[in-house]
């Protein structure tokens, strides 16, 4: 049986490192004769995309709800293309997935969005093999040169997503692992590597489904 890619999910804070270690994580897969695909959530090139970063940015207002919404219809304009990758035994990379957004939320203030109806609208996506969460704390992430202007990139929704974002992990039969990211940028590679090197061969059970 032919075997297919892995599926492999960055998560953690803004600042925490995700987007250069993605893009480190991509060449060293390169180097090791893996094709990879590199995707990133929110995918702000589409239709809905727009919608989003054009919400992030305050130029739009949008109900918590309905934002909510569009994020995992973001992910869900994509499922099919990252299911179609791993057939090709490609591995995909993800920036973000659907942690980032029960985290973000459930993080909001008021009123409470409901942890149960956060997590329904990505139920049935593609379930990651593996999913390394980037740890660092919101200070530490702030000393990195300051969040930036968009919405949510306040110390206070941040901490609060901290505390979530771990809340969509019992899904999925993927493995969740905790990276401390307070650390240099090599050492923090060197883990995620140990971790994502035995999936490079690819797999042979199916893709899983959140939250299955
Ligand atoms: N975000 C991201 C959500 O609120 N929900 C989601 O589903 C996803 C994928 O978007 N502050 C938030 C987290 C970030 C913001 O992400 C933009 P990025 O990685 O900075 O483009």
């Amino acid at each position: 049986m032919s075997h297919r890619g892995a599926f492999i999910v960055i998560e953690g804070l803004d600042r925490s490192g995700k987007t250069t270690q993605t893009e480190t994580i991509q060449k060293r897969i390169q180097e090791a004769g893996k094709e990879v695909v590199c995707i990133k959530f929110p995918d702000r090139s589409t239709s809905i995309g727009k919608m989003i970063d054009s919400y992030l940015r305050s130029q739009s207002n949008l109900d918590d709800h309905v934002v909510h919404l569009l994020f995992s219809a973001n992910r869900w304009e994509l499922a099919s293309t990252i299911l179609a990758h791993l057939k090709q035994g490609k591995v995909v990379l993800c920036d973000r997935y659907a942690f980032s957004g029960i985290a973000f939320s459930v993080a909001k203030n008021l009123p409470p969005i409901n942890l149960a109806w956060a997590r329904a609208p990505d139920a049935s996506l593609p379930s990651p093999d593996l999913t390394l969460f980037l740890d660092i704390s919101p200070e530490a992430a702030q000393s990195r040169g300051g969040y930036g202007e968009e919405r949510y990139e306040k110390e206070g929704m941040q901490r609060r997503s901290q505390e979530r974002i771990s809340d969509g992990k019992g899904g999925g039969k993927g493995t969740w692992i905790i990276v401390d990211a307070g650390r240099d940028m090599s050492a923090v590679t060197e883990e995620m590597w140990v971790h994502i090197r035995p999936l490079l061969d690819g797999l042979d059970t199916p893709v899983g489904r959140l939250w299955d």
